[in-house]
């Protein structure tokens, strides 16, 4: 297949990603500004290279003509989760999205590969709309840790390096290696209501912070500056101390006196 057609059938996979990728990113902000846990930690996409699509229907035996039939895994993305626990909250929303529509799951994770390989994967169908009318188009989602992606990289350069021919002591060593990522993901998920408190806590006081700086810059334009001196002085005393109830404190009573003022010049 000449290298144009090769980019006029990958062109909605390419758009299934783009936009696959926006919202996974816009739903993440959503739990960010709703000061709500995020269950993802990163999302990335790609669509499969040509040389990867040739070398996967020689291996599999499958005529160019039914490429797009058998292959479901040419729109790929990927959502890294920090806890196991997350991945299973992560399917329940894909499962529940009205624009995707989940046709296949394979649970690496309960049944690991004989590598090692760990990961969920969902195969949805995703509708896009082209110049040529409706497509829908097989995407594979790939759900897995930070710790099961660190070795998924890893393993997959050195699949790339040996081909089909792997040391068996390397073999050996990624298996080794698979066995301590489930003990660290272990590990971590036992500690994973700190984690979140710790980081609910650093976002909220983030949000407070932020919150504050804007008042205190509307406050710039109407109060005198002897008066936001003050306020500034004391901010920084309280925020110092690190206590939360007299920062939200300090923050209601900033609001009273931004309310006084707008009361005032509207
Ligand atoms: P790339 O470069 O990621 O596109 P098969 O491809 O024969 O294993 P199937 O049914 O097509 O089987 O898909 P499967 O096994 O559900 O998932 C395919 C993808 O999962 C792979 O894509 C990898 O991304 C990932 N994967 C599956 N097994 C392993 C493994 O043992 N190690 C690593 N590192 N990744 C794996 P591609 O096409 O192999 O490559």
């Amino acid at each position: 297949m000449e290298m144009q057609l090769w980019k006029e059938l990958l062109s909605p996979y390419k758009l299934a990603v783009n936009e696959i990728v926006v919202k996974f990113k816009y739903l993440m902000s959503e739990y960010k500004l709703a000061g709500r846990y995020c269950p993802i930690e990163q999302v990335e996409g790609r669509v499969k290279k040509v040389s990867s699509i040739l070398e996967k229907i020689h291996k599999k035996n499958i005529d160019i003509e039914e490429l797009e039939e058998k292959i479901e895994d040419i729109a790929g993305i990927r959502i890294i989760c920090k806890f196991v626990e997350d991945i299973s909250l992560v399917v329940d929303i894909i499962s529940s999205r009205g624009d995707m529509e989940v046709k296949e799951v394979k649970d690496y994770i309960k049944n690991s590969k004989p590598s090692g390989y760990r990961s969920y994967h969902m195969i949805v169908k995703y509708k896009v709309e082209t110049i040529n009318g409706t497509k829908v188009i097989p995407v594979e989602i790939q759900i897995r840790t930070l710790a099961m992606d660190f070795w998924a990289v890893i393993e997959h350069s050195l699949q790339y390096k040996y081909k089909h021919n792997m040391p068996s002591d390397i073999r050996n060593r990624l298996s080794k290696a698979a066995d301590a990522v489930i003990v660290m993901d272990t590990e971590m998920s036992s500690i994973r209501n700190e984690i979140m408190d710790a980081q609910n806590s650093f976002d909220v006081k983030a949000k407070l912070v932020t919150e504050i700086l804007n008042l205190m810059q509307s406050l710039c334009k109407v109060a005198n500056r002897r008066e936001i001196v003050n306020i500034q002085n004391e901010f920084y005393r309280i925020y110092m101390t690190g206590d939360m109830a007299a920062l939200k404190r300090f923050y209601r009573e900033l609001d009273i006196i931004a309310e006084g003022y707008r009361s005032q010049y509207d």
